[in-house]
């Protein structure tokens, strides 16, 4: 092949990744009454995200120089005499090392302390944050010096770091690491192109020179769709829309590499000489696009975050939300659809024709016109809402009154008690009405005098004024324990009464059955006094 082929191929490449399409929210097109706005769905360009990724690395003197120490490499184990000095800037490899630009052509990276305390494990995390959905655009690739380690991790966050999921994994040996088998990227087929795998193309030793980076690879999965050279990025937009979860996986806020054994030169750990054990991160690179939901074009740093520069009437760090007053219509993403310039579903003011005048606060989609009413109403409210313009709360659904009106959670459910309360509608402020004996806001305790089964009921005895008589104690305000020879709901009627033998017929030796009918009388009593009181 000639050089010019080679070099036009590598830009059809290049033009096929970035450029062309989403670039623009809107233009200025003439038409027979002027020039009007036409709008189209649009998103950033791609960027290299390690530029305003915040780095951490733990456990908490995982990285190497302190104090100064000595290392090896597995290249050459026996020439131990390179050094980590923390404390001196040409000695030291600090976190931040991964991320810079290297510009003056001298490889720099981050170092770990070796692996003196085999055999307890060497682990570090690396956490990323930006603070901002992003969604990948490209392979995102790790370069280490000094070899790849043997086992690792990629996890994934999609709620800026409070919950993670696994991403990759990657082992020299998936089975014995993960116990999973191994796979490629290319083993996938369209269906399962977001399964998370174990690969172990990264992590066998090949020399620590000839091959250093791990990726975890995106252009892989989306050649998938769009073919080996990503000609046909149409295809690969309209799965986008219809592959439930395929955006959400390249979506993400966080990331961490979770790094669990380092290398080890292709053979096993060799116990002279842990000095040629540790991790070493040159580089990080996360090709990736700020998450507009397509309705913004530009995302710039602004407070020190990437911030969407939202159109189309919306706004939010995403785009993620109508603007106040354009909330005619519930916010809606743009769509990739119709190839080639999508649909940027703006949100629209409130008032405005196509809301036909009738305010929804952003609860419906649709209105609907009555005729015998001469009314326009909005059709099915969500968010519990309800009314002409979805402007009340279902029954049994309350008003937050600090939340405004457009606000998706502005009704906030009742939540009476079933059993303590008298139906499950409650008042503004959320308190429920009460059946007798029961309080609380949403009527699940109870007065004092009465006690919790099933509903509030009135005590049976108390240290007051119902009080258990013969010596009884009162037991939790249900019921008087009663001393063997006496019985009754407060222990007032001697068993002798019934003309019983009461000297020869101790309690313990009374014939079980005679036993069982009397604290089956007893609750019937009970019950018939609960259901007396409580009218
Ligand atoms: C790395 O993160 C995982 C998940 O939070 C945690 O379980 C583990 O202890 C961390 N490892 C280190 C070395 O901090
Ligand atoms: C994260 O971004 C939000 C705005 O999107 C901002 O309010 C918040 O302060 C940021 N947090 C940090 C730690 O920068
Ligand atoms: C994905 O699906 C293909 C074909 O359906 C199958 O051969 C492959 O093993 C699957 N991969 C995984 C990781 O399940
Ligand atoms: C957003 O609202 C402004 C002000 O009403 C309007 O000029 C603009 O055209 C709207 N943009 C879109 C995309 O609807
Ligand atoms: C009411 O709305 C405010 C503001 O959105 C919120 O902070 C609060 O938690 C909500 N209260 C309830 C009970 O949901
Ligand atoms: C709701 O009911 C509670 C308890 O009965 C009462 O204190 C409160 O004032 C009521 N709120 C309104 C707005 O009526
Ligand atoms: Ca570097």
């Amino acid at each position: 092949m000639l050089p010019w082929t080679i070099v036009a191929l590598l830009l059809l490449h290049y033009v096929a990744l970035s450029l062309g399409q989403y670039e623009l929210c809107k233009s200025l097109v003439s038409t027979d009454d002027g020039s009007v706005w036409e709008h189209y769905a649009c998103q950033p360009k791609t960027a290299s995200m390690k530029d305003n990724m915040r780095i951490k690395v733990d456990p908490p003197g995982i990285t190497c120089g302190n104090p100064p120490e000595r290392f090896c490499t597995l290249e050459n184990p026996y020439m131990c005499s390179d050094e980590c000095d923390a404390s001196n800037p040409d000695l030291a490899h600090p976190p931040q090392l991964m991320q810079d630009q290297e510009r003056t052509g001298l490889l720099t990276y981050w170092q770990t302390v070796t692996w003196s305390r085999y055999p307890e494990p060497l682990l570090a995390n690396i956490s990323m944050a930006w603070n901002k959905s992003l969604e990948l655009s490209d392979d995102i690739q790790i370069t280490f010096e000094y070899g790849r380690p043997t086992v690792m991790a990629l996890d994934k966050s999609t709620d800026y770091g409070r919950t993670w999921q696994p991403y990759q994994y990657y082992a020299d040996d998936c089975l014995d690491a993960f116990n999973l088998p191994a796979k490629h990227v290319r083993d996938l087929s369209p269906a399962n192109i977001t399964r998370v795998i174990c690969t172990e193309q990264y992590s066998r030793w090949v020399g620590s020179k000839s091959e250093k980076n791990v990726k975890f690879e995106v252009r892989a999965r989306f050649a998938v769709f769009a073919g080996p050279r990503l000609q046909n990025m149409d295809s690969l937009y309209t799965r986008m829309e219809s592959m439930k979860g395929l955006r959400d996986f390249f979506t993400f806020t966080n990331l961490r590499l979770r790094l669990l054994r380092p290398a080890l030169g292709g053979t096993y750990v060799q116990r002279d000489n842990l000095l040629k054990y540790f991790y070493a991160i040159s580089n990080i690179e996360v090709p990736a696009r700020c998450k507009c939901n397509l309705h913004a074009s530009q995302c710039l740093l602004q407070d020190g975050n990437l911030q969407c520069q939202c159109e189309h009437n919306t706004t939010g760090p995403d785009c993620q939300r109508c603007k106040k007053g354009f909330k005619a219509k519930s916010w809606k993403a743009g769509s990739y659809l119709p190839v080639p310039n999508g649909s940027p579903n703006t949100c629209a003011i409130a008032g405005s024709p196509s809301g036909s005048n009738c305010e929804c606060y952003g609860h419906s989609n649709r209105c609907s016109y009555i005729d015998y009413l001469n009314i326009v109403t909005c059709v099915s409210c969500k968010h519990n809402t309800r009314g002409q313009n979805c402007q009340h709360c279902r029954l049994g659904y309350f008003r937050n009154a600090s939340a405004e009106l457009d606000d998706e959670s502005v009704c906030v459910e009742c939540n009476c008690n079933q059993l303590g309360s008298v139906h499950d509608r409650c008042n503004s402020t959320g308190f429920c009405q009460c059946k007798e004996g029961a309080t609380g806001p949403k009527c699940d305790d109870c007065f004092p005098g009465y006690y919790w089964k099933q509903g509030c009921y009135p005590d049976m005895c108390d240290e007051e004024l119902l009080l258990c008589q013969n010596g009884g104690t009162c037991y939790q305000g249900q019921r008087c324990v009663c001393p063997p020879e006496f019985k009754g709901v407060l222990c007032q009627q001697s068993r002798c009464e019934d003309g019983q033998d009461c000297n020869a017929a101790p309690p313990l030796q009374t014939p079980a059955v005679p036993l069982l009918i009397c604290s089956l009388l007893f609750h019937h009593l009970l019950l018939l006094l609960a259901t007396l009181t409580s009218h």
